[in-house]
């Protein structure tokens, strides 16, 4: 061998032990990456992970050829409820690919034109509840009705199952369990050994059944209808061939795709509509934009109905729910492993299969987003600055082969939602909001709550 040396670095190991877990495990450890910089290791109760934050590492992990997803500790535990779905499958098994290849045709760009009415249909359920909150004066709570708002439309969209989450005066009990079933597995990260979690372990089991039960529910709704379309995404779980070996996918697969699209359908696109909303009451000036976005297209239309191109028109809209998402990616972490023993930035060993997660908020804040990471400004997304930006600098969707699925149908319905909002109302602070981050594996606003009053389009 020749004498190459080999110089290597160690990395900040930073043992919060003493402190304990936390109920926001992500903000806290933002504060560590704000003090221990772009790679450090954090120890808590003696089992260690790994960070990064930096462009620089972000961009030599998302290289396909030397890295790849990795199932980190907190996908393990979702895996106790989702199994071998879409979100939680191992690269290398079968029903990763398998059902990724039966599955890609509800999400190329003719689908999501498919979707366009149940999604425009949903988003009046939310204009019509909120119309009756701004009769009574009565404040809106904002996650509460965007999570209504985005289950209604995977059900609809996705599977033909009406949740009806507008005519309930609570949110379904699919979205207690799940969000039960959620915080059981980010707590179980933190999990200090010499406690007894039994009894949380015992009501996870209860949650988790409860989700399977509404899935038997969704699947026999179709069963039962003697419907056999394979044009959205149950058709195509429960009777698509795969185009290339001609097999489907098998029962229990199919439960744990639908329960993994319920969950990843919803849950995050929700906190996304939430943060953005968030931004444009505190941001006038943004919002202006985005009036005269939305009047332009609909002028003082008193019901418009927006078209499937008028959503690819609301370009400022989108580009403020980008920046909402830089700022709060609201499935804040991925893991990513080495493919073979390797140097991370040319100095840090890491072995094969050791997992690095990318701490999403972090690398939206490093400096290549420039002296003010904090400001709120959708400009950053105009095309010209996008295109002069390097890809790695942006990633709420993840990165690479086992990026998100469902991005284009998250913009579609969140990008026609808020360009509807916008048209039609003015947002009132009355409770001088105060963003309060709320952490169940993914991010939302906490308590977050807003007065609507009438807009007179143009004013
Ligand atoms: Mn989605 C994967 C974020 C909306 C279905 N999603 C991912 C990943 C991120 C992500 C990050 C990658 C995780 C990882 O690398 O471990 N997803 C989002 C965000 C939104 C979102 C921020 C909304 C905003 N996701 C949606 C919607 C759907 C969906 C809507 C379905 C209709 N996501 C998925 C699926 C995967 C995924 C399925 C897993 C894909 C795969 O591994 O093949």
């Amino acid at each position: 061998m020749t004498a190459t040396s080999l110089i290597t670095s160690a990395v900040p190991l930073v043992d919060i032990t003493a402190v304990g877990a936390s109920d926001t495990p992500l903000q806290q450890v933002m504060r560590l990456a704000r003090r221990h910089g772009p790679i450090f290791t954090r120890r808590l109760h003696g089992s260690d992970r790994l960070f990064v934050t930096s462009l620089e590492l972000v961009s030599e992990l998302a290289d396909e050829q030397r890295f790849t997803k990795s199932v980190g500790p907190a996908l393990e535990n979702v895996r106790e409820f989702t199994a071998d779905g879409l979100f939680t499958a191992y690269n290398d098994e079968a029903n990763w690919a398998k059902a990724h290849d039966i599955l890609m045709p509800a999400f190329a760009l003719g689908s999501m034109r498919a979707y366009h009415p149940a999604m425009l249909r949903v988003a009046r359920r939310l204009i019509e509840s909120w119309d009756g909150h701004l009769s009574s004066g009565t404040p809106v709570d904002v996650p509460e009705d965007m999570t209504r708002m985005t289950l209604d439309t995977i059900g609809l969209a996705g599977f033909g199952y009406d949740f009806e989450s507008f005519a309930r005066p609570e949110p379904h009990p699919f979205v207690g369990a799940m969000v039960r079933c959620l915080d059981w597995a980010m707590n179980k990260l933190g999990r200090d050994p010499d406690v007894d979690f039994t009894a949380e372990d015992a009501a996870f089991r209860g949650d988790a059944a409860f989700l399977a039960g509404v899935v038997d529910d969704v699947i026999a709704a179709r069963t039962a209808s003697g419907d056999t379309r394979t044009d959205d995404l149950l058709g195509l779980m429960l009777g698509a061939p795969h185009p290339s070996d001609g097999t489907t996918l098998d029962a229990a697969n199919i439960r744990n795709q639908v329960i993994t699209f319920l969950i990843a359908g919803h849950e995050t696109t929700s906190g996304a509509l939430s943060f953005a909303l968030y931004h444009l009451l505190k941001d006038p000036v943004s919002l202006r934009l985005a009036q005269r976005e939305t009047d332009e297209l609909w002028g003082d239309a008193e019901d418009p109905e927006p078209t499937f191109e008028d959503v690819g028109r609301l370009r400022w809209t989108r580009q403020v729910l980008l920046e909402a998402l830089r700022l709060w990616p609201t499935a804040a972490a991925f893991t990513r492993e080495a493919r073979e023993d390797t140097l991370l930035g040319g100095r840090y060993p890491l072995r094969a299969g050791e997992g690095v997660a990318v701490l999403t908020p972090m690398l939206h804040r490093d400096p290549v987003w420039g002296d003010n990471p904090e400001l709120f400004d959708p400009t950053r997304f105009d095309p010209a600055v996008e295109a002069a930006r390097s890809p790695h600098a942006y990633k709420p969707f993840g990165t690479g082969e086992r990026a998100c699925i469902g991005r284009q149908f998250a913009l579609h319905e969140a990008t026609m939602l808020l360009g509807m909002l916008i048209h039609r109302y003015r947002f009132v602070d009355s409770a001088g909001y105060r963003l309060r981050i709320k952490e169940t594996l993914t991010l939302k606003p906490d308590a977050f709550t807003l007065t609507l009053a009438r807009r007179t389009p143009a004013d």
